[in-house]
């Protein structure tokens, strides 16, 4: 008897999957790979069901053989554990970064004379209506919320990019790249201060409030479904913060990170060249403890930011607080330095985990951006955001366009640099 691979990477089984074991059933034996977790995140798909529920369900399906967990989205481990005669795959995957899986799937085959057999992709109503019913599962609150913690058991690193609206969110949500064999993505959103307020053509000193920075995080939650993190500046007045606490939970906003400043808060990025205050211990410790007993679900996040660094206050005084702000109760410390050399953030990460192994540890490379995610991880660190990159890469491409314009009295001259306009209209999908 012949044995038949297909791999899923599905929380619901449509006609596409029961067209695509039918097929697979014809040549032989059909044994089915439950992609995991790890490698489900990297992919396109973040699973609503466990890997066990996943199994089971697939194992219900008729003609289903056996169930094996696919721990790569490379199939070079699965393949050479089973041999299968046959793998059996849809063929919507010969555009995009799924082709890098296909030509992965083709060279291992092709070794010991192995066949690909594709199916065509099943388009009906039915089955996109499966598909989109999924992705608003991931955008419910309840969804999203947890998403960030789960993403941090997940994954050695969890990578964060700046989104200020809902075009940046788009491109968060959806950019994948295929990259020495292996897909990756971002796995969160950072709504940061300075950017949202850059947007709006305002400076990053709290003065856009917390009602606009809501509308920038619901036109972003509108259209995708990757978790939150909001930068929360001060955290503003404790009576405040406690409220807004409540909102972006019920939002399903999964974390805020708040900075242990006080007064009029300047962008960290300034340092010491303007006057900044940092806020002492046991008043910060107090907002912190009042953030958490104001929230009601287990998922939500608040992360307490040190500015010692970036202050000039010392490695002592960041260890001290750090220590301070978990004993009250943040779910992560934030370390900030606007030094290019990453040697304060290592040691930063590596003393503080001797004494704690546990609370996540999130940092903003801006500065030192010579150190790589791995680097960072090997050091204790749990999230990786990439705070303006977006902004700062748009801006000047948009200031080049409007000074050629003006220069060329016509946009012929900047046309070769401008994204088509089928390809604009095409960018936002219609439901
Ligand atoms: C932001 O993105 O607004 C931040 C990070 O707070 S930084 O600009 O580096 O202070
Ligand atoms: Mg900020």
């Amino acid at each position: 008897m012949k044995t038949v691979y297909t791999c899923f990477c599905t929380d619901v089984i449509h006609d596409g999957h029961l067209n695509i074991i039918e097929h697979a059933h014809q040549y032989g034996k059909v044994i089915v790979g439950a992609l995991s977790d790890e490698a489900l995140i990297r992919y396109n798909k973040f699973p609503t069901l466990s890997l066990d529920e996943r199994i089971k369900l697939y194992q219900s399906i008729d003609g289903v053989e056996e169930v094996v967990v696919q721990d790569s989205i490379m199939y070079d481990g699965i393949i050479a554990r089973l041999h299968p005669d046959y793998v059996v795959h849809g063929d919507n995957w010969r555009e995009g970064p799924a082709s890098a899986i296909r030509e992965n799937v083709i060279g291992l085959l092709s070794a010991y004379g192995g066949e690909l057999i594709e199916v065509g992709y099943t388009y009906s109503p039915a089955v996109s209506r499966i598909d989109h019913q999924l992705r608003e599962k991931l955008a419910m609150p309840e969804y999203r919320r947890r998403r960030l913690r789960q993403l941090i058991e997940l994954t050695p690193v969890v990578k964060v990019m700046e989104a200020h609206s809902g075009i940046t969110g788009l491109i968060v949500e959806k950019t994948i790249v295929e990259n020495e064999g292996k897909l990756d993505q971002f796995d969160a959103m950072w709504v940061s201060s300075l950017c949202d307020s850059t947007a709006k053509g305002k400076p990053d000193i709290e003065l856009v409030d917390m009602s606009s920075r809501l509308r920038t995080i619901d036109d972003i939650m509108e259209v995708t479904t990757k978790p939150i993190i909001l930068d929360g500046d001060t955290g503003g007045l404790t009576e405040h913060f406690v409220y807004n606490v409540r909102t972006l939970e019920r939002m399903g906003v999964s974390a805020i990170i708040i900075e242990d400043k006080t007064g009029l808060k300047k962008n960290s990025l300034f340092g010491t060249e303007v006057e900044q205050t940092q806020a002492g211990i046991e008043e910060f410790s107090a907002k912190i403890r009042a953030g958490k007993q104001a929230q009601l679900t287990d998922d939500f996040m608040i992360i307490a930011r040190i500015e010692s660094l970036i202050l000039e206050r010392g490695m002592e005084d960041a260890l001290t607080r750090a220590a301070a702000f978990t004993k009250a109760g943040a779910d992560g410390i934030m370390i900030h330095s606007r030094k290019k050399d990453p040697a304060e953030i290592l040691e930063f990460c590596d003393r503080f985990r001797e004494t704690d192994k546990t609370t996540p540890i999130v940092v903003v490379p801006s500065s030192f951006n010579v150190i790589t995610e791995d680097e960072l991880a090997a050091h204790g660190v749990n999230i990786v955001i990439y705070a303006n990159q977006l902004t700062r890469s748009a801006f000047p491409a948009m200031q080049k366009t409007a000074e050629d314009i003006l220069r060329f009295h016509r946009a012929k001259e900047v046309d070769d640099r401008l994204m088509p306009i089928g390809q604009i209209i095409r960018l936002i999908e219609e439901i």
